[in-house]
């Protein structure tokens, strides 16, 4: 167990530009796993290897880089900070001790910053904050730590201060210079937050006036993982300044993989889940999580690995989740970036890599005990993808190969949602932004040689009814021999928005027999997914089979399940039904001078404005809710606005009727099957 104690595992998350890549080269540097640290500009550093990143100057997927420093064993992840890849950032919480938030202190808190503290909070990580850039010109640094107060709570609190050009440290220091506050005063802070965790040093505290930093190890790691602690570090890591105190913080402080929140394993789904306690012991059979899939054209699938319990080794057969065949791991490797380290084993609290398996899928769990087929992690809380494309290959008889690479980009990110339009058939695929997507293709592109067409997707409209009504059908065929017979009386009733289709059976005296219900609850729920009157999916009503009429020889289960859509279309269509249409929160984070333009805009297109707030200086965060109909062209408009400033953001807010023309339009535009 001891060598447990030597590993630390970090995800540097943060918004975008904040220098979390070039941080990651300034730490293998200061470790001396890298002769120079590279630099984002030069396009040579180890995170971003990928042509794609070089040529963007940002991170675009997650990279696992690991050192040595002082006997330590320290595994990296750099994450990418833009909003649209949250989906390449999340998962590196599931895989680590500790969050590091880096923020650009020119900047200040940018909302993505916001978002990644309360996913790692969520996910029951130590949290440390970052400032770095305190190089740039006009920073205001005692400015930032009020207000990362302010925002994250009084937890925040400076663990070292700047001090003529580089930092000076408060825990273990009580005393010392700093170009502002007080380190006095810094420490103090520090050790009455620790000792508050527990009673016997809160005593100690008073009776003695202090209490040693060396003595405080237990309940500081103790206040990291109750969130009562959040260090905040200062740097400036393209000239260094700070990082060779952030690995002194690394090696001291931040916990080892048995001091953090274990990992939050469920046996069973739904309500039926069960908290399991993994053992952090490397003696015990193994369990370990594939947080990330990587889809490499040459080295097929790709998974990134966090154990838990047990130890993987390479050439082990382990089985991948509900999988019933094991597996052999062939291919076990530290990543360094793009380079492959290989790996004979791998401890509880390491980061690996597993390839060449085509088993593998995101969030699987490799375990060598065949019962352990329903264990997982707690499911990860990500944005809902609500900005879509149709895709079309350029040649014609490629659909199929391109549903089969889209769905291995797809497995990388799990902010992306792949779908057939049911009656379309078009390839849909959903992401966060317009740049998310463009990326995807351009991966699609570049890495597979494949170049598609694109048009907007439909809109996911729904249907649902405004009142009560009720059907009834019969349905009877005597066409030679054995004959069909089935009726079918039913009531529908709205239901609140989000309910779905609640089906009821309240036959009485068997007149419909019990073996038939199943079958009429068939029919209805097909002639749901169908809809009625527009062809989109009917949702949110209730309902009631109340009546019908067997035969007991020609009594047959398809019937019950035509008489049930029958009887439900023709009860839909005395309901009042409407369509709905998806409404989205949008956030949009434009330049100060634009936001009347933007308002308006909004205003013109169905939307609403709910709100501004301040965002870093100089811009404002126009929030709203709009129709996401009327948004499939908002970044050409917002670029036209700002000369390309503003960025937005969406989220899936709730479903609303449609304008009455829109329905009109909608239902002209559907022509009912009838299948009879
Ligand atoms: N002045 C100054 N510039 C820095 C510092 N650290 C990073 N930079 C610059 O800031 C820019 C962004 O740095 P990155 O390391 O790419 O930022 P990131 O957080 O990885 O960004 P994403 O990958 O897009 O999420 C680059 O031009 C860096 O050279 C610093 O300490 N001071
Ligand atoms: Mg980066």
């Amino acid at each position: 167990m001891k060598e447990l104690t030597h590993i630390r595992t970090l995800a540097l998350v943060g918004p975008a530009g904040a220098g979390k890549t070039t941080l990651a080269e300034a730490l293998l540097h200061a470790a001396g796993a890298l002769p120079q640290p590279g630099s984002v500009e030069k396009g040579n550093t180890v995170s971003d290897h990928d042509p794609m990143e070089r040529r963007a100057q940002h991170s675009l997927q997650s990279s696992l880089l690991h050192f040595a420093h002082a006997g330590l064993r320290v595994h990296l992840i750099d994450t990418p900070g833009s909003a649209d890849l949250t989906g390449q950032a999340l998962p590196a919480l599931e895989a680590v001790e500790t969050a590091v938030l880096v923020i650009d202190a020119q900047r200040g808190i940018e909302p993505m910053a916001q978002r990644l503290m309360d996913a790692a909070a969520a996910r029951g990580r130590d949290r440390v904050v970052v400032v770095n850039k305190i190089d740039a010109p006009g920073v205001d640094l005692p400015g930032l730590l009020a207000q990362l107060q302010a925002q994250f709570g009084k937890e925040c609190l400076p663990l070292n201060l700047p001090h003529a050009g580089g930092v000076q440290d408060c825990f273990f220091a009580s005393s010392g210079e700093s170009d502002f506050g007080s380190v006095e005063a810094a420490h103090r802070a520090l050790v009455e937050q620790v000792v508050e965790v527990d009673a016997a040093f809160v005593d100690r505290y008073l009776n003695e006036g202090d209490v040693p930093a060396t003595e405080l190890h237990a309940p500081l790691e103790q206040a990291l993982r109750e969130g009562h602690l959040i260090p905040v570090l200062f740097t400036a890591a393209k000239a260094g300044v700070g990082v060779a105190e952030l690995l002194a913080v690394i090696d001291k402080l931040l916990p080892n993989p048995l001091e953090a929140n274990p990992p939050a394993f469920l046996r069973g789904e739904g309500a039926e889940a069960r908290d399991v306690a993994v053992q952090i012991d490397p003696a015990q059979h193994v369990l370990a999580h594939v947080f990330q899939v990587r889809a490499d054209p040459f080295l097929g699938k790709m998974g990134f690995v966090r154990v838990h319990q047990g130890t993987l080794r390479k050439n082990m057969t382990l089985y991948v989740g509900h999988g019933r065949k094991p597996v052999r791991v062939g291919h076990l490797f530290l990543l360094q970036g793009k380079t492959q380290v290989p790996l004979d084993q791998a401890l509880p609290g390491d980061l690996c890599a597993v390839a060449k398996l085509d088993e593998l899928h995101p969030d699987a769990v490799l375990h060598d005990l065949a019962e352990d087929e329903h264990l997982h992690l707690a499911p990860l809380t990500v944005p809902t993808p609500v900005h879509g494309l149709a895709l079309a290959p350029l040649r014609h008889g490629d659909e199929q190969r391109l549903w089969d690479v889209m769905h291995r980009l797809v497995e990388e990110d799990p902010c992306l949602k792949l779908e057939q339009d049911p009656q379309t058939h078009e390839t849909l695929v959903y992401g966060l932004g317009e740049l998310h997507l463009r990326m995807l293709l351009e991966r699609l592109k570049e890495n597979f040689k494949f170049e598609v067409k694109t048009s907007p997707p439909r809109i996911a409209y729904r249907e649902t009814i405004s009142t009560h009504a009720e059907g009834h059908h019969r349905h009877k065929k005597q066409s030679g021999g054995a004959g069909q017979f089935g009726e079918v009386w039913l009531k529908i009733d709205p239901l609140p928005r989000g309910s779905g289709v609640e089906f009821v059976d309240a036959v009485k005296g068997g007149v419909i027999p019990t073996a038939f219900i199943p079958a009429v609850e068939k029919g209805v729920r097909e002639a749901c997914a169908q809809g009625v009157v527009a062809g989109y999916p009917l949702v949110d009503l209730k309902v009631t089979v109340f009546d019908g009429k067997h035969h007991s020889v020609d009594s047959k289960e398809i019937a019950f399940v035509t008489a049930a859509k029958k009887a439900l279309q023709s009860a839909v269509r005395e309901a009042r039904a409407v369509v709905l249409e998806p409404i989205v929160q949008v956030e949009v984070l434009t330049p100060e001078g634009a936001v009347g333009d933007v308002s308006g805009d909004l205003a013109s297109h169905r939307g609403q404005v709910t709100g501004t707030r301040a965002a870093v200086p100089g811009q404002l965060i126009v929030q709203g809710l709009a129709p996401l109909a009327e948004l499939s062209t908002f970044q050409t408009r917002l670029n036209a606005m700002t000369s390309g400033q503003a960025r937005y953001t969406l989220s899936l807010s709730h479903h609303d009727p449609v304008p009455p023309n829109t329905q009109a339009a909608l239902a002209a535009a559907y022509q009912v099957q009838d299948e009879d």
